[in-house]
C-alpha cells in the first residue's frame, strides 16, 4: 500500500502552514457518517442490539474501562484529539515497543482511516502518542502502565512491553466506541484529559478453549486472542484432547491426528480437525504478539479415549475402543501399570514442551472415574516431575492436587464447593491455584433456562454471578498469596461457530477478567455493570456476537 504523505504533512507543519489531512479510504464513508456494523448475524440473540446511532457517542470518562484500573485522576476540561497528524513515538531502540506501536496503529486505522506513523522520534508540534520504557515504578510489575492525557500529547509509561501493550488495550476503550467500527467514521476522536495508574492484582487472567469437543480452526482462535486481549487477558488455555479428539500433531505417535483428529471425530462427528505443529507455533506467535501466552492441555490419565482409538497399546486390554461423539465423561483411563503410557506421556510432553514457549504445560488429571485412586497417585507421581525434566511447569485440573508431586505445579480449581481440604492442604505445601470455580467462571453454563446452547451441570450463570466473586476468598484455606489468578474456561460440547463461542464468552468474559487485573477494592456491580453497558455496541460494531443480558442496561 502507498505510504502517507508524511514527510509533506511533516514538513508542512515544520513551516507552520494549514495542515490538511489525507483523506481517509472514502469508498467505505457513508456521506453522513453513518456506522454500517459488519461481521457475523448476531444468530444467538436477534435483540442483540444496543444502539449504535448515526449520531457521535460520547468521549468516554477516563473511569469507563474494562477491567477497572488501580486508580483514575481525570482532569476536567482538558482533552486529546487524535488526528490525521498524529505520530506514534515509541522508545527509541526497543523492537518490542515499536511493535505495539505498530500493533496500535493497526488497530487504529480501520475507523479513523488515519495511518499513523511509528518513529523513534516525534516531529514538534505534531499530536504525540508516546510509548515509553523505562518507566521507573516498580509497582507497575511487569504489566503494569502509566497513562497520561494532556492536551497536545497522550503518553503511556511502563517498565516492559507487555505494559504498554496493556496501556494501549486502555487507549482503545478511552476512544470513542466508533473506534471499533471496520470501516472510517468521520467523527473527531478524542480523549479524556487526567491521568491512569494501572498494573494487575494477579500474574495469571487466563480464558480455555476447548479444541476436542468440537475442532475450532486457527483463525477462530486468532479472533478469540483479538477479543480477549482487549481485556488484559493473557494466557489462552487450548484444551487439545479428549475422549472424542485429538487435535495437536505428535510426530511419534501420527495416528493421534490422522485418526482421532480425522473425519467423525468430535461431539455429533462434526471432525475432522486438528493443529499442525506449524499451525500451533503461529497461534503461539499471534499470541504473543497480543501478550497472551498459550498454555497447552493434553488430558490424562482419564479422558483418553480418542488417543486410544488411534494406539489401542494404551489400554490394559490392547482392545481398540469405539470412537466416542457424545458428551460423556470419566470411563477411560490411560493403563497405569503399562510401560507404553510413560513412554507416550514423555513423547507427548517432550514434543509439546518443545513447541510451546510458554511456562506452562496442563496435563488434566479431572474427571479420572475409571482409574482406582491409587494408580491415579501413582500415574501423577510419575507425569508430575515429566513436566519439569521439559523444563516447563505442571499445570493441572484440582483433583492433581491429591499428589503430593503436585507441590510445584499450579492446580486449576474447578469444583463449585467453597471449602475442599485436599486444595487447601496442597497449598500449605506450596501448590499455587489458579480459580475457575463452574459454577462462577465456567463460560460454558447457560445463562439462564433460555439459553440455547450450554450446559447447565454447575448452574446458570447470569453477568452478575460470574463477577460476584472474590478469587482470594472463594475457597477456604486459598488465601491472595496462593492464587495465581483465575480463569475463564470454555468447554464446547454444545458450541461449533466462533459466533457461538462469542456468545457465551460475552460478556462474561470481561466479568472474570476484571476479577484477575483490578484490585479488590474497586469491585462494584453498579460500576462494572455501566461500563460493561457502554462496552455493548463496541461489540457490535467490531461483529462480536454476544449475550445482551438484561441485567445490564445497553447502551
Ligand atoms: C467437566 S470441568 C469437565 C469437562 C466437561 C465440562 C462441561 C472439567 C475439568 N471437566 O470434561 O467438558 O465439565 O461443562
Amino acid at each position: 500500500m502507498a505510504q502517507p504523505p508524511i514527510f509533506r504533512l511533516l514538513s508542512a507543519a515544520a513551516l507552520g502552514l494549514p495542515l490538511i489531512a489525507a483523506p481517509a479510504s472514502a469508498a467505505s464513508i457513508t456521506a453522513n457518517g453513518a456506522i454500517t456494523a459488519s461481521g457475523p448475524a448476531a444468530v444467538h440473540s436477534a435483540a442483540n442490539s444496543p444502539a449504535v446511532g448515526s449520531r457521535p457517542s460520547a468521549t468516554p470518562a477516563l473511569t469507563a474501562v474494562i477491567p477497572a484500573p488501580v486508580q483514575v485522576t481525570p482532569a476536567a476540561g482538558r482533552t486529546f484529539r487524535l488526528g490525521p497528524l498524529t505520530v506514534i513515538r515509541t522508545q527509541p531502540g526497543s523492537p518490542a515497543a515499536r511493535a505495539v506501536g505498530e500493533q496500535l496503529a493497526r488497530d487504529l486505522r480501520p475507523a479513523t482511516g488515519f495511518r499513523l506513523p511509528v518513529l523513534p522520534v516525534a516531529p514538534p508540534r505534531l499530536p504525540v502518542v508516546s510509548l515509553l520504557l523505562g518507566a521507573g515504578d516498580g509497582r507497575l510489575g511487569t504489566e503494569g502502565y502509566r497513562l497520561t492525557v494532556a492536551a497536545d500529547r497522550v503518553t503511556i509509561r511502563a517498565n516492559k512491553p507487555a505494559g504498554l501493550f496493556a496501556g494501549t488495550r486502555t487507549l482503545l476503550q478511552l476512544l470513542p466506541q466508533e473506534i471499533d467500527s471496520p470501516t472510517p467514521v468521520r467523527r473527531p476522536w478524542t480523549v479524556a484529559g487526567g491521568s491512569i495508574l494501572d498494573y494487575p492484582r494477579f500474574a495469571y487472567r487466563g480464558a480455555m478453549l476447548d479444541e476436542a469437543r468440537h475442532f475450532h480452526t486457527p483463525d477462530e482462535i486468532k479472533s478469540y486472542i483479538d477479543e480477549i486481549s482487549r481485556f488484559k487477558v493473557n494466557y489462552l488455555h487450548l484444551h487439545l484432547s479428549d475422549d472424542q479428539g485429538w487435535r495437536i500433531q505428535i510426530d511419534s505417535w501420527p495416528k493421534l491426528t490422522t485418526v482421532s483428529g480425522g473425519p467423525g471425530t468430535g461431539v455429533d462427528g462434526e471432525g475432522p480437525g486438528f493443529l499442525t505443529k506449524s499451525q500451533y507455533r503461529e497461534i503461539v506467535g499471534y499470541a504473543a504478539r497480543r501478550y497472551v501466552t498459550i498454555v497447552p492441555e493434553i488430558d490424562m490419565p482419564g479422558h483418553v479415549n480418542a488417543a486410544q482409538v488411534a494406539y489401542p497399546e494404551l489400554t490394559c486390554d490392547g482392545v481398540a475402543p469405539p470412537p466416542r461423539t457424545d458428551t460423556e465423561v470419566g470411563y477411560s483411563s490411560l493403563c497405569i501399570g503399562s510401560e507404553t503410557t510413560y513412554r507416550f506421556v514423555e513423547d507427548v510432553i517432550r514434543e509439546l514442551a518443545a513447541m510451546t514457549p510458554g511456562p506452562y504445560i496442563h496435563i488434566g488429571g479431572d474427571e479420572a472415574h475409571a482409574t482406582p485412586e491409587a494408580d491415579y497417585l501413582a500415574f501423577e507421581q510419575r507425569v508430575l516431575p515429566l513436566v519439569a525434566k521439559y523444563g516447563k511447569t505442571a499445570y493441572g485440573w484440582n483433583e492433581i492436587a491429591k499428589s503430593p508431586a503436585s507441590t510445584t505445579a499450579v492446580a486449576q480449581y474447578w469444583d463449585t464447593a467453597t471449602t475442599n481440604a485436599t486444595v487447601a492442604a496442597a497449598v500449605t505445601r506450596g501448590t499455587k491455584v489458579v480459580m475457575s470455580p463452574a459454577n462462577q467462571a465456567y463460560l460454558d453454563m447457560k445463562y439462564d433456562r433460555h439459553t440455547p446452547l450450554g450446559q447447565s451441570w454447575a448452574g446458570y450463570i447470569e453477568v452478575r454471578t460470574a463477577y460476584g466473586w472474590d478469587p482470594a476468598t472463594r475457597v477456604t484455606g486459598v488465601g491472595e498469596s496462593a492464587v495465581l489468578g483465575v480463569e475463564a474456561p470454555l468447554w464446547s460440547e454444545t458450541l461449533r461457530t466462533l459466533d457461538d463461542i462469542e456468545f457465551m464468552a460475552f460478556p462474561r468474559l470481561p466479568a472474570i477478567a476484571e476479577l484477575g487485573w483490578s484490585p479488590a477494592s474497586t469491585h462494584d456491580w453498579e460500576s462494572f455493570s455501566t461500563r460493561l453497558g457502554s462496552y455493548g455496541p463496541r461489540w457490535t460494531l467490531q461483529g462480536v456476537n454476544f449475550y445482551p443480558s438484561p441485567q445490564i442496561n445497553w447502551g
